[in-house]
C-alpha cells in the first residue's frame, strides 16, 4: 500500500491532522479540492477567536488548554493574546455560560459591570443592564497563516500533499481505504475525513443533521480612525434579541478597518455554489447591530467576505472513529467554532488513525449522541 493514511481536506483540521501524522513518521497524502491556504471554505477571513472560558460548555477546556499549546508550539506568533470580552445580560447564555467555565476550571477571569465596561474600554457602549466575562488569555489567530504552517510541517516531515484534486468517493473494507478523485484513485491504510462544508456529501451514508450556512465576515472603517481599536480586546456579544456579534482589534493598519460578523445568523448554503456577493440590507444589519455596542465602528463599509459553517443541531463537534468503519476517522460539524482548536483536532485524529484511541476527551463529539438522531 502506498499510503498509511489518506487525509481529505487540508484546512483547518485537515492541514492540522496531515502534520500530526507527518510528524508521527505516517506516510501520508494530503488532498484538497482548492489550492493552499484557500478561501473558499471555512478557514479565510484574516483572524478567528481564540479563548478559554468556553459558553458553549465548559467540557472544551481541557482540549483548549491543549490547543493553547501547540499553537504555541508551531510558532511564536500563532496567537496574538488582545483580552476577550464576552458581554450581555448575566443570565446570557454567553455571559453566565462563560463565567461557569472560567469557574469550573480555575481560569483567571474580571466579571465588569457596564460603568467599569465603559471605563476600560471607551470604544463600547453596553447597556447599564449589560455586564462582560474578562479574559486575558483570549485573542486571535490568523488562519490562513496557521493553515500554511500546518502544510508546511506536513511536507516538511514527508507528507505528499495535492491540491486541486477533489476527493468525490471512498470505500472501506477490513484491509484499508480506497479514495476516488477528479484525477485518479488512492489506497492506504486509513482515511481521515475532514471535509468541511462538503461533509454532508462525503459522509452522506452517516445520515448526520448538518446544516451548511452561508456566513458573512464584515470590515468597517470606525468614524476618526482605527486609533482606538488597534489595542482591542476580541468580543462577543449576545443583544437582546439573542443574536451574538463578534469582532476583533484593528489588525492591518491604518486602512485595514475593523472585523465584525455575527455568530450563528446565516442562511442555508450550497457549498458548490456560495453565494460571494453581500447586499447592502446585509451591510445595514451588521451596521446597525455592531454600531448599538461601538457606536463608532460601523463609519464607513470596506468589505465582506463570505465563508461557510458547517452546523450539527447542538452546535458541538463531530470527531471520532467512523462508526461503521474502522479504517475511517471523521472530523466535521464544527459549526462556526473549532478552527481555535485545530492543532488539538489534528493531533486527536492522529491518535485516532494511529492508535485507534485518544487520551483527549471527545465523548461530547460523538456522531451517535441523541441530539444528531
Ligand atoms: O470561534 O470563538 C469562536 C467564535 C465566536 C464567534 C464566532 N466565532
Amino acid at each position: 500500500m502506498t499510503y498509511d493514511v489518506v487525509v481529505v481536506g487540508l484546512g483547518g483540521m485537515g492541514s492540522a491532522a496531515a502534520a500530526h501524522l507527518a510528524a508521527r513518521g505516517q506516510r501520508v497524502l494530503g488532498l484538497e479540492r482548492f489550492g493552499p491556504a484557500h478561501d473558499r471554505g471555512s478557514s479565510h477571513g484574516g483572524s478567528r477567536i481564540i479563548r478559554q472560558s468556553y459558553f458553549e460548555d465548559p467540557a472544551y477546556v481541557p482540549l483548549l488548554l491543549r490547543a493553547y499549546e501547540l499553537w504555541d508550539e508551531l510558532g511564536a506568533d500563532q496567537i496574538v493574546r488582545t483580552g476577550g470580552l464576552y458581554l450581555g445580560r448575566p443570565d446570557t447564555p454567553t455571559v453566565a455560560g462563560s463565567l461557569r467555565a472560567s469557574q469550573q476550571w480555575s481560569l483567571p477571569h474580571e466579571v465588569f459591570d457596564a460603568a467599569e465596561i465603559r471605563r476600560r474600554f471607551p470604544t463600547l457602549a453596553p447597556d447599564d443592564d449589560e455586564v462582560g466575562v474578562f479574559e486575558e488569555a483570549a485573542g486571535f489567530v490568523r488562519p490562513e497563516r496557521a493553515v500554511a504552517a500546518h502544510l508546511e510541517r506536513a511536507a516538511r516531515a514527508g507528507a505528499e500533499l495535492r491540491f486541486e484534486e477533489p476527493a468525490l468517493s471512498w470505500t472501506a473494507s477490513g484491509s484499508g481505504v480506497v479514495v476516488t478523485t477528479a484525477l485518479g484513485t488512492y489506497e492506504a491504510g486509513h482515511l481521515v475525513l475532514c471535509p468541511g462544508a462538503w461533509a454532508p456529501r462525503l459522509l452522506a451514508e452517516l445520515g448526520l443533521p448538518l446544516t451548511v450556512e452561508r456566513q458573512v465576515q464584515y470590515w468597517f472603517q470606525p468614524v476618526g480612525g482605527v486609533g482606538p481599536y488597534e489595542r482591542h480586546p476580541i468580543f462577543i456579544r449576545e443583544d437582546g434579541d439573542g443574536a451574538q456579534v463578534y469582532g476583533f482589534p484593528a489588525m492591518d493598519g491604518p486602512d485595514g478597518g475593523v472585523k465584525t460578523a455575527f455568530f450563528r445568523r446565516g442562511a442555508v448554503a450550497d457549498p458548490d455554489a456560495l453565494d460571494r456577493s453581500v447586499s447592502a440590507a446585509e451591510v445595514e444589519d451588521m451596521a446597525a447591530h455592531a454600531g448599538r455596542l461601538l457606536p463608532t465602528l460601523p463609519g464607513r463599509f470596506l468589505r465582506a467576505v463570505p465563508c461557510m459553517y458547517t452546523v450539527t443541531p447542538d452546535h458541538h463537534f463531530v470527531i471520532a472513529p467512523h462508526p461503521e468503519h474502522t479504517a475511517v476517522t471523521v472530523a466535521c460539524g464544527f459549526s462556526g467554532h473549532g478552527f481555535k482548536f485545530a492543532p488539538v483536532v489534528g493531533e486527536i485524529l492522529a491518535d485516532l488513525a494511529v492508535e485507534g484511541t485518544t487520551k483527549h476527551p471527545i465523548g461530547l463529539f460523538d456522531p451517535r449522541r441523541p441530539a444528531l438522531r
